[in-house]
């Protein structure tokens, strides 16, 4: 839509275009820009997804795919898709950022009108998005698949110790720090190297312990363990939210003399004197200040604002309010979100936004038909746990919080195999298999092996 005089308003109010009639600027400057410069668009489609992470990418190939060319608009401001499941790794040294990510134009599928565009304003009752391009989007049916907002700045601080140049602070949590990492176990010689997990959901809740472990075998090969005591401080009561793995993680800890604090929230960093600030959870007001020779701190994190803002989209703790069985929104039935900020309680990964892509997928064109939900998700994530450089323990799990395992072996061991599919196969099934829609989560190859689970038992 043509609408130029937005544009314009300012200096007809001032009086400039008046005073300036029939001279250069009106001949030169008006002319063209009333006739072929667009200010604000309008754009209608059928189905809208905001987002172009793993499962707004997944959903708008398999939707592009059967509703047809241009039916589908992504709205997604990034240039680049981070593969960050990539990250653990790279902090370890053993991949580079440059491995991590595919030009967003290259992996949004064709079929679809990609606005490089930032959501920031949601009207489900008009069924309208607003663009930080001052654009609107009118959709039949609404995918919100925006991921989460990294809040570094929840920790006062922090975002200053990131930004000294070669320092000891250091995040995997985003592909601005993630190189930082690597660079701090370089530098790590002795002291205290402190890990956090912060107070509130975060995706792959078991990353801040994975980067742990990986730099405790960092320092043990490079013969510096000695000399470095290691230290998890997590908010949380627990080590992993499933016991049957924390209860095989607890003793790696111990084995590898990592000492594991619960329930020790990072509430503030002073870089100057490279002291880090812990609260008791369970005793607010209680501090500990630690010196670390390196920390690795996880940010706070959240849907993103723009989301929860809009109160009728969001439930209590800010995340869209769907259905935790159909991802259907619990009012909106033209709206659905998949991953990262979706109110279902399940854990935060990549896998689990593949085991939600076919439900989505399906529900959102039985919508669409006006027939009932059939999908259901059953809260299916996986987390492979990288122990070191060439260990790994794959937790898979459901809803039920017990173990939902694909292979036919005892999963809650440290094995090569799982670190060799996490680090050479997983990246390649992500990119060739989910990205373009075809990757549903495992549920398919976990029924076709557990015939060989049954045998075994
Ligand atoms: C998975 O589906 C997935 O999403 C693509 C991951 O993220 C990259 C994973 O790490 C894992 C482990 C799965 C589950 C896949 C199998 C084969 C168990």
């Amino acid at each position: 839509m043509i609408n130029s005089y937005s544009r314009l308003a300012p200096a007809i109010r001032q009086g400039k275009l008046l005073v300036q009639r029939g001279t250069f600027t009106e001949r030169y400057l008006v002319r063209p820009i009333s006739s072929s410069q667009t200010q604000f668009e309008k754009h209608d489609c059928k189905v809208l997804v905001v987002g172009g992470g793993s499962g707004g990418c997944a959903l708008a190939a398999k939707l592009s795919s059967r509703l047809g060319r241009g039916k589908v608009i992504v709205l997604e401001p990034e240039e680049r898709h981070y593969y960050q499941p990539m990250f653990t790794l790279i902090g370890g040294g053993m991949k580079r950022l440059e491995q991590s990510y595919r030009l967003m134009a290259d992996v949004l599928p064709k079929k679809a009108k990609w606005l490089q565009e930032k959501a920031v304003e949601f009207d489900p009752d008009n069924n309208t998005v607003r663009t930080s391009a001052g654009n609107t989007v009118k959709y039949d049916m609404l995918l919100i698949a925006t991921g989460l907002q990294l809040n570094f700045n929840k920790i006062p601080g922090l975002e200053e110790a990131l930004a000294v140049p070669n320092g000891k602070v250091c995040s995997i949590y985003s592909p601005k720090y993630v190189d930082r990492v690597f660079n701090c176990l370089r530098n790590t010689n002795e002291g205290n190297a402190i890990f956090t997990f912060p107070l509130s959901s975060i995706k792959c809740a078991g990353a801040p312990q994975k980067i742990a472990y990986i730099a405790e075998h960092y320092f043990r090969k490079t013969g510096k363990r000695d000399k470095i005591n290691i230290t998890y401080n997590t908010a949380l009561p627990v080590l992993f939210g499933v016991k049957h793995y924390a209860d095989a993680l607890w003793p790696i800890m111990k084995k590898r003399n990592i000492t594991v604090n619960t329930c020790r929230n990072l509430i503030e960093v002073k870089h100057e004197q490279d002291v880090a600030i812990f609260e008791n959870v369970n005793k607010p007001g209680q501090y500990f200040e630690e010196k670390y020779s390196m920390l690795h701190a996880v940010p706070p994190q959240s849907a993103p604002d723009e989301l929860t803002r809009c109160k009728q989209l969001v439930d209590e703790a800010g995340y869209v309010d769907v259905d935790k069985s159909t991802l259907q929104h619990t009012r909106y039935k033209n709206v659905f979100a998949i991953g990262d900020s979706s109110s279902t309680p399940n854990s935060k990964t990549a896998a689990a936004a593949a085991a939600q892509s076919p439900v989505v997928f399906r529900n959102m064109i039985a919508a669409m038909e006006g027939k009932p939900l059939k999908d259901v998700y059953d809260g299916y994530a996986s987390c492979p746990l990288v122990t070191g450089y060439h260990t790994c323990m794959l937790a898979e799990f459901d809803y039920s919080l017990t173990p939902l395992e694909t292979f036919p072996v005892a999963q809650n061991k440290e094995r090569y195999s799982m670190f060799y599919m996490k680090k050479d196969l997983m990246p390649l099934l992500y990119w060739k298999l989910m990205l373009p829609g075809y990757w549903n989560g495992p549920a398919l190859m976990r029924n076709i092996l557990s015939v060989f689970k049954s045998k075994q038992k």
